[in-house]
C-alpha cells in the first residue's frame, strides 16, 4: 500500500506512535510518505520506500494566525496526486483530520478517491477537541473518516461519550519495539547518578500540566526521607522552569537531574528502578511503556487508558490522581529489595502484550477494511 501519514513532528506521544507505525510498514514493504511541517524526530532515517514531504507555511502580513491547516491539506493534495496514494492516516483529530477532509473533498473534484483514518491520540479529545472552539469541527471530521483507531477503551468511551459520534470506533493500543526498548546494560549510567547505589527513579513527559510533574517531586520528597535515592527528570516544557524552582526550594536539588529532551532515553530507563507517572489525564501512557521494556515497573495514577496498561499489583500500582500518600506507600513497597525484582519482571512480561509485531496488524486490517469498502462503494 502506498500510504500518506500526517502527525505532529515533535517531541510526544502521538508524533512518536505515528513514525514508529511508518518505519514499521515501510519494513513490512508498504511505501509510507510522512507529510509534516518538519522532520518527524523519530524519524532518524530514510530508506527506499520512506519518503518525508514538507509542508510550506507561507506567511503574509495579515495573516496574524499562518494557515497551516490550508497548507497541509493543499500538501496532502499534491502528494496524493503525485504519489499515487492509497490511503491517509492521519494521527491526532486537530486539525489533521479536518485537513483530510478538505484534501478528499478537493481530490474528488479532481476524480480521485482518496480514503482517509484518523487515530485519536488523548489530548486531541480529552482536553483540546471538546473545548466549544473546536468541538464541531472535531465531530465532523471524526464522523467524515473512513476509519477511525482510538489508542484505549477509555479513550473510545471519552469520545462516544463528549461527541455525536455514529461511525465505529477501533480501539488499537500504544505499541513498543522490543528491539530497541530493553534492558541495556549501561551500569556506568547508574554509578555517575547513584554513586552511593541509591534507588533510581524516572519520570519522562513534555512537562505539561496533565503530567503533574510537580506531584513527581513530591513523591521523591517523601520517599527519600525514608530510602537513599534519586531522581531524573527527561523532557521539557511549559512546566519545567517552575519544578527546577521548586526543587531549589525544597533544598533536594542535588538528587534531582533535569536532562531535558534525550533521543535514547531507552539507555538512562535501563538503568531505572521505578518510573512515576502521575497524569491528571492519559489516554494509554507510552512513556509508562517505554520503561516497563526496560524491566521499569510504574506507579501511577489510574487515569483514563492508564489501568489498561499498568496492572495494579503487578507491573506496578495504581492511584488516584493526586493521592500522594498512597502513591509514596506504593513506591516504598516496590523498591522494597524483596518486591523490586518481581515487578521488574512482570514490568517486562506486560509490555511484551503490545509487542510491535501483534500491534501492526491490526493497522493493516483497518487500512485493507477501509479499502475493500472504498472499492465496493466505486463498484456499486
Ligand atoms: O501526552 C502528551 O501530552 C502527548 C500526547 C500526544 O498526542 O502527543 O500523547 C497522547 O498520545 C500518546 C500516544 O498515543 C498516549 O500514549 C498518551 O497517553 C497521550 N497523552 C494524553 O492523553 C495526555
Amino acid at each position: 500500500m502506498k500510504i500518506g501519514i500526517v502527525c505532529y513532528p515533535t517531541y510526544g506521544g502521538s508524533g512518536v506512535v505515528a513514525t514508529e507505525l511508518g518505519k514499521a510498514l515501510a519494513d513490512e514493504r508498504h511505501h509510507i510518505h510522512f507529510i509534516t511541517y518538519s522532520q518527524p524526530t523519530r524519524l532518524d532515517y530514510i530508506t527506499e520506500n520512506l519518503y518525508y514531504h514538507k509542508v510550506d507555511i507561507r506567511t503574509y502580513p495579515l495573516f496574524e494566525f499562518p494557515p497551516y491547516e490550508l497548507a497541509l491539506a493543499s500538501k496532502m493534495v499534491n502528494v496524493v496526486k503525485t504519489e499515487k496514494l492509497d490511503l491517509l492516516h492521519v494521527h491526532y483529530a486537530i486539525p489533521h483530520a479536518s485537513a483530510a477532509y478538505m484534501a478528499k473533498q478537493i481530490l474528488k473534484t479532481k476524480g480521485i478517491n482518496i480514503p482517509f483514518v484518523t487515530t485519536l491520540h488523548g489530548t486531541d479529545i480529552t482536553l483540546v477537541g471538546k473545548d466549544e472552539s473546536y468541538e464541531p469541527v472535531v465531530s465532523f471530521s471524526i464522523n467524515q473518516s473512513d476509519g477511525v483507531t482510538a489508542v484505549s477503551e477509555d479513550l473510545k468511551k471519552e469520545t462516544l461519550s463528549h461527541f455525536d459520534i455514529h461511525t465505529d470506533i477501533k480501539v488499537i493500543p500504544n505499541f513498543i519495539d522490543l528491539d530497541r526498548f530493553k534492558k541495556q546494560k549501561k551500569e556506568h549510567f547508574k554509578k555517575a547518578i547513584c554513586p552511593n547505589n541509591e534507588k533510581l527513579l524516572i519520570h519522562t513527559s513534555n512537562f505539561r500540566k496533565v503530567k503533574r510533574v510537580a506531584d513527581v517531586v513530591k513523591i521523591f520528597c517523601h520517599i527519600k526521607k525514608k530510602i537513599p535515592a534519586k531522581l531524573i527528570l527527561i523532557g521539557d516544557g511549559p512546566e519545567r522552569r517552575r519544578i527546577e524552582d521548586e526543587c531549589q526550594e525544597m533544598g533536594i536539588f542535588e538528587d534531582v537531574r533535569f536532562l531535558g529532551k534525550l533521543e535514547a532515553v531507552e539507555e538512562l530507563l535501563s538503568v531505572g528502578d521505578l518510573f512515576i507517572m502521575p497524569s491528571e489525564k492519559e489516554s494509554f501512557g507510552l512513556a509508562a511503556l517505554e520503561a516497563m521494556a526496560c524491566e521499569v515497573p510504574v506507579i501511577s495514577t489510574n487515569a483514563g487508558g492508564i489501568p489498561e496498561l499498568n496492572l495494579h499489583g503487578v507491573s506496578g500500582m495504581l492511584s488516584d490522581v493526586g493521592d500522594i500518600d498512597d502513591m509514596v506507600n506504593n513506591a516504598l513497597f516496590i523498591l522494597d529489595d524483596n518486591n523490586l525484582p518481581t515487578f521488574k519482571e512482570n514490568a517486562l512480561k506486560r509490555a511484551k502484550d503490545f509487542e510491535l509485531s501483534k500491534i501492526l496488524p491490526m493497522y493493516e486490517e483497518v487500512y485493507e477494511n477501509v479499502l475493500r469498502r472504498q472499492k465496493n462503494q466505486v463498484m456499486i
